[in-house]
């Protein structure tokens, strides 16, 4: 059985996860709007990750007896101006998203719930991928600044990104 402290982060935190997977989402409409079908795909998978994410926490919400309860989704930006300002954004989202998780691991800790513990350690390591993985884009974005040819490239990478579930390993 959860706590209901524990059980109301965890229910913040599938709110947060929604509302990071439709950030992404207006990331994504911006992007197709600018003709880049690359950049589009890549944030339509990230999307999809936010949203197992958001599911990976309902699930076990669900599984220690708690009880989801679904709350509204905050409205997101929708316009940027330009490539390297929407994966900025996107840097700072995961570090800001990176301290929730942070935070909801100090509190299972004080509640001494190691059962939620143990499964928010599938969340530091997505993290630490998630950071990384966004960090690397940007700074490729900022190398290019001004070079179509290259913007065009870096698109055509772009696209090759896949959704996998990957929510059920450890
Ligand atoms: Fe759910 O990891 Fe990004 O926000």
């Amino acid at each position: 059985m959860l706590s209901k402290r524990i059980e109301k982060e965890l229910n913040n935190q599938v709110n947060a996860e929604y509302w990071s997977a439709y950030f992404y989402l207006s990331m994504a409409a911006y992007f197709e709007n600018k003709n880049l079908p690359g950049f589009t795909n890549w944030m339509k998978v990230q999307y999809q990750e936010e949203i197992s994410h958001a599911l990976k926490f309902f699930d076990y919400i669900n599984e220690r007896n708690g009880r989801v309860l679904l709350k509204p989704v905050d409205a997101v930006k929708t316009e940027w101006k330009d490539e390297i300002e929407v994966f900025d954004d996107t840097f700072k989202h995961e570090q800001k998203v990176t301290g929730l998780i942070n935070n909801l691991v100090n509190i299972a800790l004080e509640e001494k719930d190691h059962a939620t513990h143990n499964m928010l350690q599938w969340y530091v390591s997505e993290q630490v991928e998630e950071e990384s993985n966004v960090n690397e884009i940007l700074q490729q974005l900022k190398m290019l600044e001004g070079n179509k040819h290259g913007l065009l490239m870096l698109d055509r990478e772009l696209k090759q990104r896949m959704f996998v579930d990957e929510t059920n390993q450890q």
